[in-house]
């Protein structure tokens, strides 16, 4: 809590160009806490740089990535957006967290696993300790709820446990944030490979959809989506491909899987195709419209930058300030 007001803090990384899984899962979600909450929603480009980079291209991607915010329906005005960067509390306490944190947890962590598995050249430190900023991130801000996908679920516990464990060494410092994840869009898949979550970072990019594809290719990647020998639009354990459909026609459409079958009753997967490529595009492009008037004007979104940054480092401070006391430094 901060004040009278519950607090949110989410935040997405400037590592690819973001897809209809950040969408669903993330992004479209964040908007319904603006009136109630007080809102913290990031870029989060300290994590992006876990993997490796084109600075020229995460530059590009931490102010695309925020006109995305403001396009998805966060106005500023309503919601503290800033860059995780220009925020230097957040490496501060993620530093300090790192020693509350055991070595055999962050072990555990599946996107550790993952991420190592795929970038074994680049295993760094960064990438393994990568949950402790997360939970630095969560906890500043006095954090009581994080809408995330299902795949960060992990994390948002670690961030729980880091908590609960500082509370107890120190007396009461940190709310003990709560995931909400959304069962509608908490995990879209790939369109190459069902069984495998749909990623930004994904080297096919016929595999993603991308909230900025124009309508032409949603549809053509819908049209090549990997689905099954059968011919029944329906939801079985056996119909990854179609059941991941099925998940994005009903999160645009807000349609029931029951409806959903009914509709498509006697008719081929390509028609079922191309009616989620459509209202895939439909939904999108009054974003995607947003999104290009946000991008021609930089110096606004470099004021949305600077003002979220301040506002965002009057609390982090705060937290920052409590914690240093409690463990003994001088400040
Ligand atoms: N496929 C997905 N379905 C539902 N939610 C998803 N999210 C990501 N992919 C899906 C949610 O989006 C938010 C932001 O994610 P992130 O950028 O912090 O990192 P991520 O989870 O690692 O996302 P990506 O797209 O897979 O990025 P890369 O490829 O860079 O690792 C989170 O709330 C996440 O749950």
């Amino acid at each position: 809590m901060l004040g009278d007001k519950k607090v949110t803090f989410s935040g997405v990384q400037p590592s690819g160009n973001l897809t209809i899984g950040n969408y669903l899962g993330a992004l479209r979600n964040f908007s319904k806490y603006s009136e109630e909450f007080q809102t913290f929603y990031c870029v989060v480009d300290m994590h992006a740089i876990t993997v490796r980079q084109i600075p020229a291209e995460l530059r590009r991607r931490t102010y695309e990535t925020l006109a995305l915010y403001i396009a998805c329906g966060l106005d500023p005005e309503k919601n503290c957006l800033y860059v995780q960067s220009h925020v230097p509390a957040h490496a501060e306490l993620s530093w300090i967290l790192n020693c509350y944190t055991m070595f055999g947890e962050l072990g555990r962590m599946t996107q550790f696993k993952d991420k190592s598995a795929k970038h074994a050249d680049n295993i760094n430190a960064g990438l393994f300790t990568y949950p402790t900023l997360m939970a630095a991130d969560i906890l500043l801000y006095q954090t009581d709820v994080v809408p995330v996908g299902i795949d960060q679920k992990q994390h948002v516990e670690l961030a729980r446990n880091i908590a609960n464990r500082f509370n107890q060494a120190y007396s009461e410092t940190f709310t003990v944030p709560e995931p909400i994840i959304e069962k509608s869009g908490m995990k879209i898949m790939s369109l190459a490979d069902p069984t495998k979550k749909m990623s930004k970072s994904d080297e096919n990019t016929n595999a993603v959809v991308y909230i900025l594809d124009d309508k032409d290719t949603i549809i053509r990647k819908f049209k090549r989506a990997v689905t099954d020998s059968d011919t029944e639009i329906r939801y079985a354990e056996s119909k990854d491909g179609i059941n991941n459909l099925m998940s994005i026609y009903s999160c645009f459409t807000g349609k029931s899987f029951g409806e959903i079958e009914a509709e498509f009753a006697g008719r081929g997967y390509g028609d079922f195709k191309l009616a989620v490529g459509e209202a895939c595009a439909d939904a999108l492009a009054p974003v995607q419209a947003k999104y290009n008037e946000l991008l021609s004007d930089k110096a606004y979104l470099e004021n949305v930058m600077k003002n979220g940054a301040e506002q965002a480092s009057y609390f982090a401070r705060k937290t920052l300030t409590k914690v240093k006391k409690k463990i003994g430094f001088v400040i």
